[in-house]
């Protein structure tokens, strides 16, 4: 795989602006390609702010044939404010990945239209009638082509970007290329890894009912033990392209396609971070259901849904993976030579099952950070933040907790996929005791 590398001669960072709905309009009737997609004269296209995502600007720009989506990176993040400064730069590196993810997993990611370096802006296919599939998920919808399209995009995104694909020389071009985006893999290194295990002002969660638990996690080494070797294969394990972000907000679903957006976190990294980012938000989903339910048990299918789609999701990403694998391993890791004859591929059919139970561990690893972090850190998900009642709120949460502590300290006890449902169900109707 070949990278891309900025366009040469791109004007230079200090014409960064702000784009207002304005500024936009005089910028894409500028650009005749676009100009011509939208359709119509640019004083009559509707334009539209519409971000609420933790960083960034995204508007929707609409003409008379046509729309697209514009996402604009801002200088510092947008949840905290110009308090917390973050490099324009991830706006290249989201482009980058956008390029390389089409390559690797064509039609699973929004096509790029346009692309500004110093305006560090994207603009992309307008998904229509797409929506988050968290505010899918909340809702009790079912999505019968998920399961397929992100274990594609997981499968042929992972592999073919590993040293079991890629030649040396070019993986560490890629590691490379994505090297620079070390601002965003900060926020994933604090966010996720540390602040929900010490004090951090911006840590918060559902009080008073938490309090405990989360005071008793911040004291249990265990733990600290367990998150610190996750965070140390997150900094030291290049082992793909990773999305970097792959939560239930970063994918946009409509019954019958399904679409991988804003990969700005992306660099080379633990496989394992993306599956658990998958597993560990529908798990939340799951969780958080009886939190969205109007009448009692009416959720039911679709959380029998959210199981098997948990399931399916490993069982479906490790049959292609492997296929991948053994359709032909052209990268300089396990090199043909040294596993000729019968006996050799017998045991690198073998390797292949350690490898995979090996990445199982980590996802699972992976998940239950994901999953702790989103309710003791500093960005929740709305999954929970939607449950109105917040004594509600927070058992839906207690039980993720218990589930992710469980996930993170015994993961050689969750052997399958199964293990880990097994105990998500177990946990759907548990009641924690507050008072304790
Ligand atoms: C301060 S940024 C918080 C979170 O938003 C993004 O979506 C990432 O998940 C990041 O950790
Ligand atoms: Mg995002």
């Amino acid at each position: 795989m070949t990278s891309p590398q900025r366009p040469s001669g791109a004007p230079s960072q200090d014409e960064y602006r702000i784009l207002r709905d304005a500024d936009l309009r005089d910028y894409f009737a500028s650009l005749p390609a676009v100009a011509s997609l939208l359709g119509g004269a640019p004083a009559g296209w509707s334009i539209g702010e519409v971000g609420d995502g933790n960083l960034n600007l995204v508007f929707i720009v609409k003409g008379t044939k046509g729309g697209i989506a514009v996402k604009q990176a801002l200088p510092y993040v947008r949840l905290v404010g110009e308090s917390w400064p973050l490099p324009l730069s991830r706006s290249h590196y989201e482009y980058l990945a956008l390029v390389h993810q089409a390559e690797l997993a064509p039609g699973l990611v929004p096509a790029v239209l346009h692309h500004n370096e110093a305006l560090a802006l994207v603009a992309m296919e307008l998904l229509e009638p797409h929506i988050i599939m968290r505010k899918g998920l909340i809702s009790g919808t079912c999505y019968p082509r998920f399961v397929e399209d992100i274990t594609t995009f997981l499968a042929r995104t992972l592999f073919l970007s590993s040293d079991l694909a890629v030649a040396a020389a070019r993986k560490k071009e890629g590691i490379a290329a994505f090297a620079g985006n070390h601002a965003l893999c900060r926020i994933t290194e604090d966010l996720i890894f540390t602040d929900p295990y010490r004090q951090a002002e911006q840590n918060r969660w559902t009080s008073p009912w938490l309090d405990a638990s989360a005071a008793a996690i911040r004291e249990d080494l265990d733990l600290h033990v367990a998150v610190s070797r996750l965070k140390l294969k997150f900094m030291g394990g290049p082992e793909a392209l990773i999305h970097g972000d792959l939560h239930t907000g970063s994918i946009m679903v409509t019954e019958s396609e399904t679409k991988v957006i804003d990969p700005e976190f992306a660099f080379y990294g633990p496989m394992g971070f993306d599956l658990g980012a998958v597993l560990g938000n529908l798990i939340m989903g799951y969780l958080a259901s009886p939190g969205h339910e109007r009448s009692a048990g009416e959720r039911r299918s679709f959380e029998a849904w959210m199981l098997e789609t948990i399931e399916n999701v490993w069982a479906e990403f490790s049959r292609k993976f492997l296929g991948l694998w053994r359709a032909g391993g052209h990268g300089d890791g396990y090199p043909a030579v040294l596993f000729s004859g019968e006996t050799g591929a017998a045991r690198l059919e073998a390797e292949r099952q350690a490898y995979m139970e090996r990445l199982f561990g980590d996802t699972v690893g992976f998940a239950a950070a994901k999953i702790i972090r989103r309710i003791l850190g500093l960005a929740h998900n709305i999954d929970f933040e939607w449950i109105e009642d917040a004594r509600l709120r927070a058992t839906c949460e207690a039980r993720a907790l218990r589930l992710a502590r469980a996930m993170m300290l015994g993961a050689p006890s969750f052997r399958t996929i199964g293990d880990v449902t097994k105990a998500a169900k177990k946990l759907h109707d548990w009641q924690p005791d507050f008072a304790g």
